[in-house]
């Protein structure tokens, strides 16, 4: 099984700042994480970070033509993109959405996703562990396929 791991805005400065409310580890460290559990369970992970709404897109309908599955932090994107919402439909590959912190506990705004409804499921709260679990839910997801 092949999964694309995408990574939204400010995602890169994991890590730095703001422990408190995303975690201490870094983007590599979560990725090499990911990589480690893929590996263990015969699945590839690509892993991209991207600061740019239409970078995220283009990853995404390219993954049409090699991945299984996709694991998504849009970050800010999250509250605001339909364009990404609508290629998450369009692409139709088995999608789970992850926030390392509860946006239903935070502010308002944060409350709403735009790509909610177009993913399999939304994991929010849980830390670096949400991606870990995305990863188990695409894995049983493809068995059970
Ligand atoms: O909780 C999440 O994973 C979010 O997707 C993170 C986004 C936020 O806009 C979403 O509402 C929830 C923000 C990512 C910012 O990442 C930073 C990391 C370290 C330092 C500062 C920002």
């Amino acid at each position: 099984m092949r999964i694309l791991v995408l990574h939204g805005p400010n995602l890169n400065l994991l890590g730095t700042r703001e422990p408190h409310i995303y975690g201490a580890l870094t983007l590599e460290a979560i990725n090499a994480r990911l990589r480690e559990y893929a590996e263990a369970h015969g699945a590839e992970l690509r892993a991209l970070q991207s600061n740019h709404e239409g970078a995220l897109i283009d990853a995404l309908h390219e993954a049409r033509t090699w991945a299984d599955g996709v694991i998504i932090n849009p970050g800010g994107y999250t509250h605001t993109s339909v364009a990404l919402r609508d290629a998450i439909a369009a692409v139709g590959l088995p999608t789970v959405e992850v926030h390392l912190s509860n946006i239903h506990a935070r502010e308002p705004f944060r409350h709403r996703s735009m790509i909610a409804s177009v993913c399999m499921g939304q994991i929010s709260g849980l830390g670096w562990l949400g991606y870990r679990l995305a990863l188990e839910a695409l894995l049983e997801h493809e068995e059970g396929a």
